[in-house]
């Protein structure tokens, strides 16, 4: 807890005190090998390279970026047989050249269809105009077409999205389903894993993130069948659309089982969103509040091997599907309005900085074997034995101080130095490798 706090401080005080982003969520989510994700939509692309704090936050928080609605049916297949790739591709091609990768988002949904699509259902019932083999056709055309032309480009794709139904966990009466037939869902994995065998292959849904849920029973044995037919799907996407308190015990229960079957568990589209009228009564608490939902969801990625990409759903109260969707509800995402980083972004941040610096943190125990005396003008590194090099490492990794003489006491000079927390990397003349922080 004491090591929690002194954390939480190092990270806040280096943050403001840098007064730049010099620590950043992707910075630690690299170190953790975790995917940390956002999905963006037409702010992205004005923004895109303005150097303005849209762009800053973009660039320098994630290392994954989701078209929030630029891949869907309707953005790629808007006539039939005729694809628009030219916004997806943009989106592609600058994560690519910003170090991030992009997760598909998502090939086959009964939302967000092209008329030409829809035109099969009158009142949302099969009209004749598709049969079984022209509808599926069309979805393993529209699935192929897409996949092979982001093969080794796009590593993970919603392949399914939200095929189960809110009452009672059975299948969705989507075009796909009444007019297919249930197999739509295996074909289209199927499908998928032909074009890009190397890509990793989800079923995404809403309201299926706990165990012991009607919906995330559902839709646990459904996958499980699909496992157990041999279909090629790599995980679940939960994703966690939370109002407050998420219950992380039952998401930790269904993560496990997934785990004991082989497969991944992806947070696809969090936000926790909080009720404006909570809100405007006292905003500090709320905002403490849903920091610490934030801080549980993260964990559960940390804790559990079977899970390691976390995507929010947008990353700015500015920009969110959730105030003009969930009636009442609003700030759900890590940074405000005015593009001001919330408590939960420092949450999350502090999470991934405890996690990516247990093995360097951990390693530095030996205080008889190292000292160091600090004052302001000097930094005085003592050893009981030779130090053959001795270095300085600042928390991005960069190495700002070395020095190679042979000797016991070794001075450091502090000009070179700002306010924060610098890693010290000793190599003593047998060969051991020491660090401390300090
Ligand atoms: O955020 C998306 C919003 O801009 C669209 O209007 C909406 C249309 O259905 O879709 C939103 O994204 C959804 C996602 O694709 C699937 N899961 C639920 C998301 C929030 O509605």
């Amino acid at each position: 807890m004491k090591k929690n706090i002194f954390l939480l401080a190092f990270v806040f005080s280096s943050l403001f005190s840098f007064g730049q982003w010099t620590q950043s969520l992707s910075y630690y989510a690299n170190k953790c090998k975790i995917k940390i994700g956002s999905a963006v939509g037409g702010p992205y692309f004005t923004n895109y390279d303005t150097r303005t704090t849209f762009d800053m936050i973009v660039k320098n928080n994630f290392n994954m970026l989701v078209a929030e609605n630029d891949m869907k049916y309707n953005a790629m297949e808007p006539t039939k047989g005729s694809f628009f790739f030219t916004t997806a591709d943009k989106l592609v091609t600058n994560a690519y050249n910003d170090g991030m990768t992009v997760r598909g988002h998502t090939l086959c949904w009964h939302s967000q269809l092209p008329s030409w699509v829809n035109a099969g259902l009158t009142n949302g019932i099969a009209n004749g105009v598709f049969t079984r083999a022209t509808l599926m056709a069309v979805l393993k055309n529209h699935i192929t077409t897409i996949m092979t032309h982001y093969k080794g480009l796009v590593p993970q794709w919603d392949v399914l999205n939200e095929p189960f139904s809110d009452s009672n966990g059975a299948l969705r009466n989507s075009i796909w389903q009444q007019v297919i037939g249930n197999d739509y869902i295996d074909s289209v994995f199927v499908w998928a894993h032909r074009a890009d065998p190397a890509a990793k292959l989800y079923l995404n849904d809403y309201s299926v993130e706990r165990m012991g849920s009607t919906k995330g029973d559902a839709m646990f044995n459904y996958i499980k069948g699909m496992v157990d037919r041999n279909i090629p799907i790599t995980g679940a996407g939960f994703q966690c659309h939370f109002g407050m308190p998420v219950d992380s015990t039952a998401m930790d229960k269904n993560i496990n089982r997934y785990a004991a079957i082989g497969l991944e568990v992806v947070f696809t589209e969090i936000d926790v969103r909080i009720l404006i009228t909570d809100y405007d009564k006292n905003k500090a608490a709320q905002l403490a509040l849903q920091a610490d939902n934030y801080r549980k969801l993260i964990h559960l990625c940390l804790e559990n091997p079977n899970c390691k990409t976390f995507i929010t759903w947008g990353f700015t109260d500015l920009y969110s599907w959730i105030p003009s969707s969930m009636a009442g509800y609003d700030h759900a995402l890590l940074f405000d309005k005015n593009l001001a980083p919330k408590p939960a972004y420092f949450t999350i941040l502090n999470e991934l900085a405890l996690e990516s610096q247990k093995t360097a943190v951990e390693d530095v125990k030996d205080d008889d074997i190292l000292k160091i005396q600090k004052s302001d003008e000097r930094i005085v590194v003592l050893s009981a034995n030779i130090m053959s090099r001795c270095q300085v490492y600042d928390l991005q990794g960069k190495c700002i101080f070395t020095s190679d003489i042979n000797r016991n006491e070794i001075e450091i000079p502090t000009n070179n130095f700002r306010k924060g927390i610098y890693i010290l990397k000793v190599q003593l003349e047998n060969g051991k490798v020491l660090m401390k922080k300090f």
